[in-house]
C-alpha cells in the first residue's frame, strides 16, 4: 500500500490533519488501535478556544459545533466564599470559548472523512514506523506495509511514534503533579451558566457542561485515588462541599453516565520531528487539564502541519517543514506555562506550607481585582492569536 502522509492516530490531531491534507488535495491513510466506538465516546476536553472554533469552521466541519457548541464569554473563580467572573467580553472583546465535547469533535470529524472517502482503519494493533530518517518511510502493521512520504505520529502520549525516534534525539521536559482528576459526566442540568473553577482548603473542583440537560464535573483526589473509593454518593457530596461555598448556589445531581481518573502530567518533547516523522498533539506534549489548552494545542499543530505538507507537494521546499516544530513550540511553551499557572494557583498542594497558601490566596485576589492581572488569564484562556506560518494569516 502507498499514500502521501501515513497518520497513526485517530484522536483530534490525526482526523484533523487528515482533513487538512484532504482539502488540500493531499492522500492519508490513518491507522487506529482501537475501534470507531471507542474513539467516539472516548470523555475528554470540552473547551475549544476562538482559533480551533475557526479552523473547524474554515474546515467545513463546524456545522454541528456551530448548532450545538455553547458560546461562552467568561468563567468563574471561585473561592473564599465568593464567586469572581473573568469578563472576556470586556477584557478580550471579540474572543470567546465554545464548550462542545471532543468525542463530537472526533465524531464530526470522522463522519467528513468517511464522507470523502478517506481511509481510516480502526482496530489496528501491531504499529510500527520504520526508515523514517529516509525519504521513504514506511509503517507496517497486521503484515501490511504502508509506504509514504511523511508519517504524522498523533497517537496520543502513549502511542508508539515518539518512543520510535533513537535514543539521544529528543530532550524531554516534564513535570509530574501531586494529584490527580476525578471527572464524572452526569445526566442533570448545569447549576451555572459558566464554568466554575473552585479553590477550597479540600481541593479543587470544576464545574463544566456539555449541553442543557448534561453537566461535567471535576474533583481534585489523591495521585493514589481509586474510582471503588469514589461511589456516586461520595462524590456529589465533595462537589457540594467545594461548590456550595457562595450565598444561594446550590448543586443539583443527577445520575452519573461516566467516571474517570486522570493523572495531571506536564510534557514536552523537543524536536516535534525526527527525519519525515512529525509528532502532533499530545504525542509530542502533554498539560494538566487545568488551562482546557491539550486539543486546542493538537489542533494548532495540525494547522500548521498541513501548511507545511502542503507547501513541500506544490513547491518541493522543505523550508516550513523544517520550521514547523519551533513554529508549534512557541504556542506549546506558552500553553505550558498558562496550564501550570492555572494548575498552581487552584489546587491544594499538601506540601505548601502556610505561607505557600497566603501566597496563592494572595495571587487569587490580585487575578480577580486586577484589570491587568485578568487580561493575562482571559487572554490565555481564549487562546492566543495564531502567528503567521507560510501562507497562513495570523
Ligand atoms: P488523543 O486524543 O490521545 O488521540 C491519540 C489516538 O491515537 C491512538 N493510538 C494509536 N493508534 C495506533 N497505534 C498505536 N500504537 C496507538 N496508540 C494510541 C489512540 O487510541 C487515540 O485514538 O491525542 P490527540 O489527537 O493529540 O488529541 C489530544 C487531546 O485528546 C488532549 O490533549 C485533550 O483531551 C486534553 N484535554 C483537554 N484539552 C482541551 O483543549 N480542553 C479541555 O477542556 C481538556 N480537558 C483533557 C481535558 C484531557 C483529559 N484527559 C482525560 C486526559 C480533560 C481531561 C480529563
Ligand atoms: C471540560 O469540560 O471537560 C473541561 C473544561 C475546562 C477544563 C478542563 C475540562 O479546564
Amino acid at each position: 500500500m502507498r499514500t502521501q502522509v501515513g497518520i497513526v492516530g485517530a484522536g483530534p490531531a490525526g482526523l484533523l490533519l487528515s482533513h487538512l491534507l484532504h482539502l488540500r488535495g493531499i492522500d492519508s491513510v490513518i491507522l487506529e488501535l482501537r475501534s470507531r466506538a471507542y474513539c467516539e465516546s472516548r470523555v475528554r476536553a470540552g473547551v475549544l478556544e476562538q482559533g480551533t472554533v475557526d479552523i473547524l469552521n474554515a474546515a467545513g466541519v463546524g456545522d454541528r459545533m456551530r448548532r450545538e457548541g455553547l458560546p461562552h464569554l467568561g468563567i468563574e473563580l471561585r473561592y473564599g466564599g465568593a464567586g469572581h467572573r473573568i469578563p472576556f467580553e470586556r477584557l478580550v472583546p471579540g474572543r470567546a470559548i465554545t464548550v462542545y465535547g471532543q468525542q463530537e469533535v472526533v465524531k464530526d470529524l470522522i463522519a467528513a472523512r468517511l464522507e470523502a472517502g478517506g481511509a481510516i482503519h480502526f482496530e489496528v494493533p501491531d504499529v510500527e514506523l520504520h526508515d523514517l530518517d529516509t525519504a521513504t518511510p514506511s509503517i507496517t502493521f497486521q503484515g501490511q506495509r504502508l509506504e509514504c512520504d511523511f508519517i504524522a505520529g498523533c497517537d496520543g502520549f502513549h502511542g508508539v511514534s515518539r518512543p520510535s525516534i533513537p535514543e539521544g534525539v529528543l530532550t524531554v521536559y516534564d513535570r509530574v503533579y501531586p494529584f490527580a482528576w476525578l471527572g464524572i459526566l452526569a445526566r442533570v442540568k448545569p447549576s451555572s451558566e459558566e464554568l466554575i473553577y473552585a479553590a477550597t482548603d479540600d481541593g479543587f473542583a470544576l464545574h463544566s457542561m456539555r449541553s442543557p440537560e448534561v453537566s461535567r464535573f471535576y474533583l481534585q483526589v489523591p495521585l493514589d485515588a481509586s474510582l471503588d473509593d469514589w461511589p456516586d454518593e461520595r462524590i456529589w457530596a465533595e462537589l457540594r462541599n467545594r461548590l456550595e461555598t457562595v450565598p444561594g448556589f446550590t448543586l443539583a445531581s443527577g445520575p452519573i453516565m461516566e467516571k474517570g481518573i486522570t493523572p495531571m502530567r506536564s510534557f514536552v518533547a523537543e524536536p516535534m520531528r525526527y527525519g519525515r516523522l512529525f509528532l502532533a498533539g499530545d504525542a509530542a506534549h502533554i498539560v494538566p487539564p487545568t488551562g482546557a489548552k491539550g486539543l486546542n494545542l493538537a489542533a494548532a499543530d495540525v494547522r500548521l502541519l498541513a501548511e507545511a505538507i502542503g507547501h513541500w507537494y506544490a513547491t518541493g521546499s522543505a523550508d516550513l517543514l523544517d520550521g514547523y516544530s519551533e513554529a508549534c513550540l512557541k504556542r506549546v511553551w506558552r500553553a505550558q506555562h498558562f496550564s501550570w499557572w492555572m494548575t498552581t494557583l487552584l489546587h491544594t498542594f499538601e506540601s505548601d506550607d502556610a505561607y505557600g497558601r497566603r501566597l496563592q490566596r494572595s495571587y487569587l485576589d490580585y487575578v480577580t481585582s486586577s484589570e491587568a492581572a485578568a487580561t493575562t488569564l482571559a487572554e490565555n484562556y481564549v487562546g492566543l492569536p495564531f502567528e503567521p506560518f507560510g501562507t497562513l494569516d495570523a
